[in-house]
């Protein structure tokens, strides 16, 4: 497990008695849900599963309030991977959030860059910036935009939401990384709509030429993209053989299976000579039962009862700071 380092201060956003900050209890757009208790946890070497579900939970619930009620947000596609950036931010991945540079870090892309919320969401809980900061996703002057952006977020490596170009992105700072003699691991989060962009073939093609073994890539396999089933409009199965044809080493898991997501990450680890993706079978919506494999959340509006419904689901996560 990476030996993760956490922020030596609190981010200050939190109550003395550890209840949630402001935005959380009712101040978000829409909302009249009673302030919740979210439990602090405390720094740890290790972050165990039971554990990361319950910060997960947390993620969700600050998707869900950046979504707000009666505005467009990507719900679908940053609730399917919510599992998976939850275990690189809070387990796996080596980085000083006090130190958003760290020349050793390991690097994030989120080459599906609409689900910038759960970048954002763990972001946050990490301690990169005051989790309060979210409330502003979206506005006008927030450095929280609707899709990552280096210049605007702390913590966030590159520019992303133009499908098909995070991939190449990670690829170029994965050789860079070797070029100067880091040890530092790349992981780049792509969608299974984006594979229908050339750019991801072309980079896939490169990875595995230059032999880019810090790269692991997992794959949101939600089976849905903007307007429907991936299998109806734009059929790019079988994904395995095509990826180990080109030259990655493959593994499938499920997504939402926290244990699993830690397992396949170790297991990467041990991989040489190649790139590897990690294809996470997931949910669209995951964990919001009327939004879950429903197209219409990929970029949908929820109504008041909606969001309230939502928020009461993950109002018994933890926070990490
Ligand atoms: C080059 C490009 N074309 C189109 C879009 C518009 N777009 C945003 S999300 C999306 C669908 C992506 O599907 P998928 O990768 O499966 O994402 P997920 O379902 O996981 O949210 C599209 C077409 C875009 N962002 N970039």
């Amino acid at each position: 497990m990476g030996a993760h380092r956490w922020p030596a201060a609190s981010s200050g956003d939190e109550s003395i008695d550890g209840s949630v900050p402001n935005y959380l209890n009712n101040n978000f757009p829409g909302s009249s849900r009673p302030g919740t208790k979210i439990m602090k946890i405390t720094a740890t070497e290790k972050t165990d599963a039971k554990e990361l579900e319950l910060i997960a939970r947390t993620v969700r619930l600050h998707i869900v309030q950046m979504v707000g009620v009666g505005q467009r947000g990507h719900l679908g596609g940053s609730c399917s991977i919510a599992d998976v950036v939850t275990a690189l931010y809070f387990s796996k991945m080596r980085h000083d959030p006090s130190n958003p540079s760290w020349p050793d870090r390991d690097r994030f892309l989120l080459s599906k860059g609409h689900a910038a919320l759960v970048q954002y969401a763990a972001l946050a809980e990490c301690g990169y910036f005051p989790k309060d900061e979210l409330k502003t996703t979206k506005r006008f002057g927030s450095i929280l935009q609707g899709h990552p952006d280096l210049k605007s977020t702390p913590g966030v490596e590159a520019n992303t939401g133009s499908l098909g170009q995070g991939l190449s992105i990670a690829c170029g700072i994965a050789a860079g990384l070797r070029i100067d003699g880091r040890s530092s691991r790349v992981y780049c989060v792509i969608g299974d709509g984006e594979l229908a962009e050339g750019q991801i073939w072309e980079a896939a093609m490169a990875a595995s030429a230059f032999k880019l073994d810090r790269l692991v890539v997992i794959l949101d396999h939600n089976g849905l993209q903007a307007m429907g089933p991936i299998v109806q409009r734009f059929n790019t199965s079988p994904l395995p053989e095509k990826w180990r044809a080109f030259g990655w080493h493959v593994s499938e898991i499920n997504g939402h299976d926290m244990a699993a997501i830690l397992n396949a990450l170790d297991e990467a680890d041990g991989i040489k000579g190649q790139p590897k993706i990690i294809i996470a079978r997931t949910i669209k919506g995951a964990g919001i039962p009327f939004a879950e494999n429903r197209v219409e959340f990929h970029n949908g509006l929820m109504d008041a009862a909606q969001y309230e419904a939502a928020c009461e689901l993950f109002g018994s996560g933890r926070t990490k700071n």
